[in-house]
């Protein structure tokens, strides 16, 4: 038995040597500005559209679709999702939002402009985090799989398996589309993954740990969840639930670990 756990053991210490050569850059963000955030959003989903924050919120009882002013932080318009939903990420494709929700099965689409529901869909599994390529939707379910969607039909497309040096990463939760590539939070993590859409193979982890408000420094629920990408200018902004900080970064050209 001792001999079989060495001989396990010895197999577990090589993996990291085989897999050096696809290791992951570490990115350590630029903080280009700071804005407030709503302290009681559990945030899920973040886009950006025509300049406008866009966001949705989880939880039983306070899950929201919100348009929200940059700048203040101000909640300019929003739709209450009602029990027993627990609302998850979203995405806008023209003018219709699509929203998750976590075990319900359950998403929802929205008329952009009004917040009015104009449409439901199913899928199985649960639903966590939501992007758009330009030409599907992407669904995260906190599994290693990305599951591709034909937002014409809400059916799978196809799937990626997301890993990083070789291994299955797991718990996927908010997502964006970010100049060809997507990028993940991890959930119960201060890191984001970036995801070459193709292979599924974790190329960089943005590292958020100095962007954590100390308000909420050492609570397990307040964690880092949140991206959103201004197309037009190339601005990238995060946030975490229940921070009461919202994010511009930059990545710097090079870093120097
Ligand atoms: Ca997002």
């Amino acid at each position: 038995m001792i001999a079989r756990n060495l001989a396990a053991l010895a197999l577990w210490a090589s993996l990291p040597l085989i897999a050096c050569a696809q290791a992951p850059e570490i990115i350590r963000p630029e903080i280009v500005a700071t804005y407030p955030h709503d302290a009681n959003a559990f945030t899920q989903g973040l886009f950006i559209h025509d300049g406008d924050l866009f966001e949705s919120t989880g939880q039983v009882g306070q899950s929201t679709l919100r348009r929200v002013a940059l700048e203040t932080g101000l909640v300019e318009q929003s739709v209450a999702i009602a029990p027993p939903i627990f609302g998850e990420g979203s995405a806008r494709i023209g003018d219709e939002i699509f929203m998750l929700s976590w075990v319900s099965q359950r998403g929802f689409i929205f008329d952009a402009d009004t917040f009015e529901q104009v449409d439901s869909f199913s899928y199985p599994g649960e639903g966590w985090g939501l992007t758009y390529d330009g030409n599907h939707l992407i669904l995260s379910d906190g599994t290693p799989e990305l599951r591709f969607l034909d937002p014409e039909t809400m059916t799978l497309s196809h799937s990626i398996n997301v890993t990083l040096n070789g291994r299955p990463v797991r718990r996927l939760n908010e997502l964006e589309w970010i100049d060809g590539m997507i990028w993940a939070n991890i959930w119960e993590t201060r890191s984001i993954v970036r995801i070459d859409p193709e292979s599924g193979v974790v190329d960089a982890m943005i590292d958020l740990s100095a962007l954590i408000p100390p308000s909420v420094a050492g609570r397990r629920d307040a964690v880092a969840n949140g991206i959103a990408w201004n197309a037009e200018t190339g601005q990238i902004y995060v946030t975490g639930k229940l921070w009461p900080t919202l994010y511009e970064i930059r990545l710097p050209e090079s870093n120097p670990q």
